[in-house]
């Protein structure tokens, strides 16, 4: 069997971590014998496709941005500073079983819901405070798109967060495009202009699986397609495709920055590449890059026969 592994420079940096290099190579032969018309990418959005520090700051996230508007109350920036204080640290303790954790991020999600409710903050100033703010995106991550529009291939940005500074911030930095689907909790408007909580069932940190995605039109694009570039920054990021039946391989890519000592051997046990502090797209490109690299070279071939 070829070692892609070691033929793509990139895999062989000082910050990639893989429990196997085997089970890696075996999943990249898997995908490049798939080829594009196999490969479908479900990505999830803060902290991965936006990079996760800059200039020595954290990244602001999507419910972030949308705090940051200027009709968003203050009662609301009260109320969530709230919320988060309480429970951003349960989402993230090790000590809390996944079945409590559960039942609290419905709880933040729905309390979080009611507090956007009767504020009037439109679609237009969403977009302009987001494209003010301007979250970078990780590096190379046009170029990345780009490729994946040209070859067609599906994207799917799964998003626990807020969907409607998530698609300001794409449409933003031009990668909106026609084959990225943005699957994410979007706000509801009545006729007047006023949010009335949100469109569908809430997406959380620990239900973001089959359930969000069966209904929606990126699973029947996709029905086909069995191969998986998927890419998260927290552990429940991992479980994305859970709920897709017709799967065969999936490489899962981690982005990991925070507490990285850590947290790496869960990272690890997780997903099958760990990239401590890479803020680009330089790896998950390099792979795509061999897939369709690979098709040319085996179309030109049989071309010639
Ligand atoms: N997160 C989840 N909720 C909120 C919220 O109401 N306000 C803020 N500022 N952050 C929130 O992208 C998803 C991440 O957003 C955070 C309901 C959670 O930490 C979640 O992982």
């Amino acid at each position: 069997m070829k070692n892609y592994v070691k033929q793509i420079t990139e895999l062989n940096g000082n910050q990639v971590f893989m429990k196997s290099t085997e089970q890696v190579n075996k999943i990249i032969h898997n995908l490049i014998d798939g080829g594009c018309g196999k490969l479908q990418v479900v990505s999830d959005f803060d902290k991965t496709i936006t990079k996760q520090h800059e200039n020595g700051k954290l990244h602001i996230s999507s419910f972030g941005m949308f705090s940051r508007c200027p009709s968003v109350s203050e009662d609301h920036i009260k109320m969530n500073t709230e919320l988060t204080k309480k429970y951003a640290p349960v989402e993230v303790d090790p000590n809390i079983s996944m079945l409590e954790k559960k039942i609290l991020m419905e709880e933040w999600w729905s309390l979080s819901e009611d507090s956007l409710k009767g504020m009037r903050v439109s679609p237009e100033e969403i977009a302009r405070v987001c494209a003010e703010l301007g979250p970078s995106l990780r590096s190379r991550t046009k170029e990345f798109f780009d490729e994946l529009y040209k070859a067609e291939i599906p994207v799917l940005v799964f998003s626990a967060g807020l969907g409607d500074t998530v698609v300001a911030v794409l449409k933003h930095c031009d990668v909106h495009l026609s084959n990225v689907e943005v699957v994410s909790n979007f706000l509801k408007y009545d006729n007047e202009g006023t949010i009335v909580g949100f469109k569908n069932s809430i997406i959380h940190t620990y239900n973001k699986n089959e359930f969000a995605i069966k209904g929606s039109d990126f699973y029947s694009k996709v029905a086909d397609r069995d191969n998986v570039i998927l890419m998260g920054d927290t552990l429940g990021d991992a479980n994305m495709v859970e709920g897709m039946e017709h799967l065969s391989s999936v490489l899962k890519i981690g982005f990991l920055y925070e507490r990285s000592e850590e947290a790496l051997p869960s990272y690890m046990d997780t997903f099958d590449i760990v990239l401590i502090d890479d803020q680009s797209m330089n790896i998950p490109m390099a792979i795509f890059n061999l897939i369709k690299n690979n098709e040319i070279t085996q179309s030109t071939k049989l071309g010639n026969e």
